[in-house]
């Protein structure tokens, strides 16, 4: 169900899905949601809609920290998963091995008995069968079975309409439409309806169409009875979190909550000499105005404008989430500088507390000593070590602040080999230090086209992420040092003409293709006095103060305050 650009290319949900099915004459609402923790406030708020849970797990990876996370949500809300255990196709896969982990993670997180007391299928989705055991099969209809058994029909009450809005979705056509599911009573096509807004607030509006989830599109309907999910078009003004209630006697529903942001960062407009090069949008009213809106349907994100009207202090649940973004923002056309992530701290009893997460890391044999020295180093902490098969293992607790980075280094140390995941777990005091980025930058001392004859002279000196012919500015970074320490260098620099010509001589050919990274990698790496300047073509890391002068003055005034 991944149909967003984003999801595509990073092969991960980000937005939840309707879809909708019916089977023996009744109706079952599938609802997909994303995985990874960073996208929680979504999961939060979609599993009110849900009266059943289907907890997916890879039949050889067995649960994830964000499975944890997940199970966790549905479990508070007193849903009964149903657990299915996914990819049996899988060489070397240990379903029931899995299962047991199932077990253990069900009863780590407090569920009850009814919750422990789970069903499980096992399944290939890429083959198209589940069963309750592991006898394939070439239909899911077992599994079809499995839900009308053991997911109870929707709890709904009896009284006037009630519908709690916990999605939005957009189309040029119908403007805005709320999503929700109807607890209460039922709502008809051009209904007059209050909307009682999260601070309490009534509102009239009326219903001018109604739809409602019919395979993987929707159907247009007069009207919904409470039970099922349905989308809503013609309300003015909603939010997610209002309640769609009686036009005269309006009683709102309990108020969503969500996970509190744990990071933050710095957006700004665009202050590098290509300013306005490449964006449509790129002016702090622009800024302004799209991360407001975004925050209309993001819940975990917040905004806050920053002193001087600039900039932005945008909060967020982590790298990703903040990530995603500002790669969509990117892709609508805005310019935008976005600082170095900021972890968010919190004053308990007196002391500084910070976010802590799980990690987890599996990796052959041979590199989990490297693996091991890596994470402890950036103040992570052992918790577990499994060999699983031919494949260590390894569980850490460790500050959010020492994952930032963590990954390009994690890659180098184990050549590539290394499957890393983490979560949010929770505030705990503040760990000290953890050191930063080893090495140094190299940074181009003036504007202009940068040559292969000066690249293919420096390639020694650091790894490039510009190629000949690309335009960089001063205090732009090219490249990273082999060394500690940054390195101002001229990249612009022409060979000098001889009337000598010899052929193959031609040094662009020699040079090593430049190290792309990603919006996130980047953001994992910069250091605090270092942005990165996004358009819609390019990403750019550069030095917040790009005249070296300016620099070296504020490096002084740093040491004199640290003294
Ligand atoms: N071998 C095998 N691979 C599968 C099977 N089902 C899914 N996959 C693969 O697993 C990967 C992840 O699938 P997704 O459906 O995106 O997983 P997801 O759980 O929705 O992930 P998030 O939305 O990020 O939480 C894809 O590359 C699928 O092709 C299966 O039955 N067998
Ligand atoms: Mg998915």
């Amino acid at each position: 169900m991944d149909s967003n650009d984003l999801e595509r290319e990073r092969g991960i949900t980000i937005f939840s899905k309707n879809a909708a099915v019916t089977y023996n004459g009744i109706k079952i609402n599938v609802i997909d949601t994303p995985g990874h923790a960073d996208f929680g406030g979504e999961v939060e708020r979609v599993l009110k809609m849900a009266d059943g849970v289907i907890l997916l797990v890879d039949a050889f990876e067995g649960p994830m920290p964000q499975t944890r996370f997940v199970l966790q949500k549905a479990l508070q809300l007193n849903l009964k998963p149903i657990v299915v255990i996914n990819k049996v196709d899988k060489p070397n896969c240990r379903p029931d091995e899995v299962h047991d982990a199932v077990f253990e993670l069900f009863f780590n997180l407090d569920a009850t008995e009814e919750q422990l007391d789970f069903p499980t299928y096992y399944g290939s989705g890429k083959n198209g069968w589940f069963n309750d055991s592991l006898t394939p099969t070439d239909n899911i209809l077992p599994l079809l079975d499995g839900i009308l058994k053991y997911v109870p029909s929707p709890r709904v009450s009896d009284g006037t309409l009630q519908m709690q809005i916990t999605s939005l979705d957009y189309s040029s056509f119908l403007g805005r439409i709320a999503i929700g599911k109807v607890s209460r009573g039922n709502i008809r096509e051009n209904q007059q309806i209050t909307l009682v807004q999260t601070d309490g607030s009534h509102k009239k509006s009326k219903v001018r169409e109604l739809y409602v989830f019919e395979g993987m599109g929707k159907k247009k309907v007069a009207e919904v009875q409470a039970g099922d999910l349905c989308a809503v078009v013609g309300l003015e003004d909603f939010n997610i979190g209002d309640t769609i209630a009686d036009a005269e006697n309006p009683e709102a529903l309990p108020v969503i909550s969500v996970d509190e942001p744990t990071m933050n960062m710095l957006f700004s407009i665009n202050n590098s000499p290509f300013f306005g090069k490449d964006g449509k949008f790129v002016t702090s009213r622009h800024l302004r105005d799209r991360l407001m809106k975004e925050t209309e349907k993001n819940l975990a994100l917040r905004v806050e404008d920053s002193p001087g009207g600039e900039s932005f202090i945008v909060y967020g649940r982590g790298i990703l989430h903040l990530g995603v973004l500002i790669e969509t923002m990117r892709r609508e056309g805005y310019e935008l500088t976005v600082g170095q992530p900021q972890v968010i701290t919190k004053q308990v009893d007196g002391k500084k507390y910070e976010p802590y997460e799980t990690l987890v890391v599996d990796v052959p044999q041979e590199f989990a000593s490297k693996v091991i020295d890596l994470v402890t180093r950036r103040k992570g902490e052992m918790l577990v070590m499994e060999t699983k098969g031919e494949m260590q293992h390894l569980e850490f607790e460790i500050p959010s602040r020492g994952l930032i980075g963590l990954r390009t280094q994690m890659l180098t140390a184990t050549t590539g080999e290394a499957v890393m995941a983490h979560r949010f777990s929770e505030y705990k005091p503040w760990k000290g230090m953890i050191p930063g980025r080893n090495n140094g930058v190299l940074l181009a001392k003036q504007g202009g086209t940068a040559t292969g004859y000066s690249i293919d002279k420096l390639q020694d000196r650091g790894t490039f992420f510009i190629d000949p012919g690309e335009e960089v500015y001063a205090g732009q970074v090219i490249a990273e040092h082999i060394k500690p320490g940054d390195l101002v260098v001229n990249v612009i620099e022409g060979k000098k003409l001889t009337n000598m010509r010899a052929s193959g001589s031609d040094a662009a050919t020699n040079i090593a293709p430049k190290t792309l990274m990603t919006l996130e990698e980047c953001m994992e790496y910069i250091e605090f006095d270092e942005c990165i300047e996004v358009t819609p073509n390019f990403i750019r890391m550069r030095k917040v103060l790009l005249n070296e002068e300016d620099r070296k003055r504020a490096a002084k005034q740093m040491s004199a305050q640290e003294a």
